[in-house]
């Protein structure tokens, strides 16, 4: 071989090693890229989060244009259950889209957990958003771990968080970015879209019905004097006066996202709002599992949820859930599905010797492998595949004031009441149903 055909070759192999480092290094750092020429870039501040703490989720770039958004949309978590924690990210997303902010969601935390921390806690210091605060990165699980986030990033950007909350605050203090502190509660009113913009729209805003959660006052204490001001009314903020806030960050403290209730001038938009949270808001497909493996070995089914521990329908007797079933068309011949917190299953005996055949996730322990989930998460991970199963029952009878029964509820299509607190199933409702 010549000396050019060899300097050819040579220079031919350095080409392809070159691609080909290339190509794995692009692979392996394509999210950090990403991260950099995503919305992040797009919106007016980076948070200067460190890429181990932070992922973006983009939207699909080779289909879609990526949105440039305002800023960012954020919130205390606030701790306790998993559904009430859901709630929060549901209410974020939705302030989200209609102020076209990016939104940083945060991972969820451990009940039993924060129920152990809470009871360290000074009494008039118990709140689930302290002991969120207190968790360590280790004993969190990533949302992403739960929910499709990929799929909720086709509403809005979304950037996920994965370090300890006091982390992601300590990281944030030490930027030169502009926080906007939000805290309104169910405790002294509501949220409205936006302000009426004619006279039957004022008409409707007098006649707005609004009882006050009287147990919702510790939280946004500073609000109390103007409630007390305002002779009781209910104090409404409207989203659409934030929508030229210029803060980078609108941030919702003290976990007052939860027990909010937004309210809409037009039931199209009332609409809209459910329907992205029903559409842009789901599980991880994983999470079908134990329905699958229920339906597969019950067949046909009906389902309970049966809140037990310290919870309000705790107080509910074994005869209250005969009599339910009988009411509601349970047979004895259909298989029932009962999802739990109770530890003590002997306390359904009463419901077998009246002739039931319940199941539980002990039955279905082979299809589930919670291994690699963290101690404390267990019975919330487990919570979240026997909501899927009660979803997919025949029949379902709830436990009543329990987030985690509204949501099987919601997504079996069930709908509110028309007056009243018709929060309790969707957050988001129309301002005509509250008169
Ligand atoms: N595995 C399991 N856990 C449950 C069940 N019901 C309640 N839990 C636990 O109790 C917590 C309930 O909190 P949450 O989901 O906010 O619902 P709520 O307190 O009933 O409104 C969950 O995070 C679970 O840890 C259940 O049927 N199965
Ligand atoms: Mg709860």
């Amino acid at each position: 071989m010549g000396v050019y055909s060899k300097l050819l070759l040579y220079t031919v192999s350095l080409s392809l090693i070159l691609v080909l480092v290339y190509t794995v290094y692009f692979i392996k750092y394509n999210d950090v890229l990403q991260q950099l020429t995503g919305p992040a870039t797009t919106v007016k501040v980076s948070l200067g989060l460190q890429t181990q703490d932070q992922l973006t989720i983009n939207q699909d770039t080779q289909q879609q244009p990526l949105l440039t958004t305002n800023g960012y949309i954020s919130y205390q978590p606030p701790g306790n259950g998993w559904n009430n924690q859901r709630i929060v990210i549901e209410m974020a997303l939705l302030f989200a889209k209609i102020l076209n902010r990016t939104l940083i969601v945060h991972p969820i935390s451990s009940h039993s957990l924060g129920e152990k921390m809470e009871r360290e806690l000074p009494p008039n210091n118990r709140f689930g958003y302290i002991t969120y605060n207190k968790m360590a990165a280790s004993t969190l699980m990533p949302l992403s771990n739960v929910l499709d986030l990929k799929l909720m990033s086709k509403l809005v950007p979304v950037t996920e968080i994965n370090s300890s909350h006091s982390q992601f605050i300590q990281n944030y203090f030490s930027q030169d970015t502009k926080w906007r502190h939000i805290c309104h509660s169910l405790g002294y009113g509501y949220w409205l879209d936006r302000r009426p913009l004619n006279q039957a729209e004022v008409g409707l805003l007098t006649k707005q019905i609004y009882t006050s959660r009287k147990d919702w006052r510790d939280k946004c204490k500073e609000e109390q004097a103007e409630f007390v001001l305002q002779h009781e009314k209910p104090i409404i903020r409207y989203v659409s006066d934030l929508a030229n806030d210029s803060s980078d960050v609108i941030y919702f403290i003290e976990g007052c996202l939860f027990g909010i209730e937004l309210r809409f001038m037009e039931y199209r938009k009332a609409l809209q709002a459910r329907e992205w949270i029903k559409e842009y808001v789901h599980y991880k497909s994983t999470y079908h599992q134990l329905a699958d493996a229920v339906r597969t070995k019950l067949g046909s089914y009906n389902a309970l949820h049966v809140r037990r521990i310290k919870h309000i329908s705790g107080s509910l007797t074994a005869g209250h859930w005969i009599l339910e079933m009988l009411n509601n068309d349970f047979t004895r011949d259909t298989p029932i599905y009962v999802a739990t917190d109770e530890t003590n299953l002997k306390w359904f005996e009463p419901l077998t010797e009246a002739g039931f055949k319940l199941y539980f996730a002990s039955n279905f322990t082979d299809f589930i492998d919670l291994s690699h989930v963290h101690k404390r998460m267990r019975k919330d991970v487990m919570g979240m595949y026997e909501q899927i199963v009660c979803i997919r029952a025949e029949l379902f009878l709830p436990s009543p004031h329990s987030t985690f029964s509204n949501y099987i509820m919601r997504e079996r299509g069930e709908t509110d009441s028309k007056n009243g607190f018709n929060y309790i199933l969707h957050h988001a409702s129309w301002a005509g149903d509250n008169i």
